[in-house]
């Protein structure tokens, strides 16, 4: 039994108060769904085993290049930022694991931090390098690259950092390494273009030599920054003929935020799907770039469809399917925890909302080019309310009917701030977006 860091009792006082009113709204709900021939409590089993995982770098407030505004109670090591990412799984019920950014959290004892997690009711996803920017003095710098850096050396150290990442995975449970890069040019002629993809793979084929044989390693690109001229693994074009040429462990990371504007995410998501390269995600949204903004906070819409293609492959049975799901956000205006209750909740929601969807409909609608009835069969899905849903899920899973609120009343934040003094306070990581 985990150990729970908010007390039961008062989360199920908390609860009580707001159960008539979930109990008659679900019943409602209940009744439209089955009406369209949908069981809610089907539905109920299916939220709950959703999960998506936390970014170790999401519990501290992020920062721009522009500033960082700390707050009071802001975790100051791994053991407090895994505190806090319990009390959100506490609270949501969705969010089991955690994913570490070496060596921002880098666990000098594995062993121990896994028992601390396994304590906490938590477990861990995807390790991800940080290969861009420069933690010691001394090292070989990565101002020009890592993996792709033109000198050998530099690129040796990067490929070290990531067959650390995997040793480091493998004791804490992980199985899963996630690599971004910077590397790039921001002038035109400062790197060359293919030499550069070439070193890309040479040093992405000696990491993916470490890899034991049930680990899974994801590309993840980005259209640009910190290169602002060309970018070496900057789409999902290049980076599916990386992973493809890598190999069968090796598929493609989409984070919601990399890709030009207006690009059809969900067009690329069924693709890979399609060539059996997707990897996972990074969930997070954007107006502009990579702004790390909350996930569903400004295209809910985007975030349904990418869902719709991903429960299509789920029921179509597509071979090898098993993405996986993380929150990449920087937290720089809210309360981390209470960012990534919402969050987990909007990727929950536009989960649920495709499964509602009528597909014989839909199939019928595209057989006979019914272009209209075609959008309002995913417009009936998206469109329903869900809440009610969620909360049954949460209720029952022991988490909070309403998280943000029943965390607020909890004082959490209030607590932490007198137990962490901010004196000793380190960096929160996670200065890039
Ligand atoms: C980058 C990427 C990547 C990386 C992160 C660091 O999204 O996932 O780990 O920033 O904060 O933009
Ligand atoms: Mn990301
Ligand atoms: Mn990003």
């Amino acid at each position: 039994m985990a150990r729970a860091v908010l007390d039961p009792q008062w989360l199920a006082e908390h609860n009580a108060l707001l159960r008539p009113a979930l109990e008659q709204d679900y019943e409602a709900l209940a009744r439209q769904l089955a009406r369209r021939g949908l069981d809610a409590e089907a539905l109920v089993a299916r939220a709950q085993r959703f999960a998506v995982a936390i970014p170790s770098w999401g519990v501290g407030t992020g920062g721009t290049r522009f500033g960082r505004f700390p707050q009071p109670g802001e975790p100051r090591d791994l053991q407090e930022k895994l505190e806090d990412c319990a009390v959100v799984q506490q609270l949501v019920r969705v969010t089991p694991t955690v994913s570490l950014h070496v060596p921002w959290d880098r666990p000098a004892d594995p062993a121990r931090v896994r028992r601390d997690a396994t304590e906490l009711g938590l477990a861990f996803d995807a390790m991800n390098s940080n290969t861009f920017e420069d933690h010691t003095a001394g090292e070989r710098s990565y101002k020009f690259g890592s993996l792709t850096h033109v000198d050998a050396a530099v690129r040796e150290q990067a490929i070290a950092l990531n067959v650390e990442c995997i040793e480091l995975g493998q004791a804490l449970g992980s199985a899963a390494l996630t690599v971004w890069i910077g590397d790039g040019g921001n002038f035109p002629g400062q790197i060359h273009l293919r030499h550069a993809f070439d070193r890309y793979l040479d040093s992405l084929r000696k990491i993916a030599a470490k890899l034991p044989s049930d680990w899974r390693m994801f590309l993840e690109h980005k259209l640009c920054e910190p290169a602002f001229y060309s970018t070496v693994n900057q789409d999902w074009g290049t980076s599916y003929a990386a992973a493809s040429a890598v190999g069968p462990q090796c598929s493609c990371l989409v984070d919601l935020g990399h890709h030009a504007p207006n690009v059809n995410i969900e067009l690329i998501v069924a693709r890979l799907i399609q060539l059996g390269k997707l990897g996972g995600f990074h969930f997070n949204d954007s107006k502009y770039g990579d702004d790390d903004l909350d996930s569903g906070s400004i295209k809910p819409f985007q975030l349904f469809l990418i869902f719709h293609e991903l429960v299509s492959a789920e029921v179509e049975q597509v071979k090898g399917f098993a993405p996986a799901y993380l929150l990449d956000q920087s937290h720089n205006v809210t309360d981390p925890l209470e960012s990534l209750m919402s969050s987990a909740n909007e990727v929950q929601r536009a989960f649920v909302k495709a499964l509602l969807v009528d597909r014989a409909r839909l199939a019928e609608c595209q057989a006979r080019n019914d272009a209209l009835l075609a959008l309002t069969t995913l417009k009936d899905a998206y469109e329903t309310d869900v809440r009610p849903l969620l909360g049954m899920a949460r209720l029952r899973s022991g988490g909070a009917i309403d998280p943000v609120g029943a965390y607020r009343a909890s004082g959490w934040r209030a607590l932490c701030a007198d137990r962490r003094p901010a004196s000793r306070r380190g960096s929160a990581g996670g200065i890039v977006g």
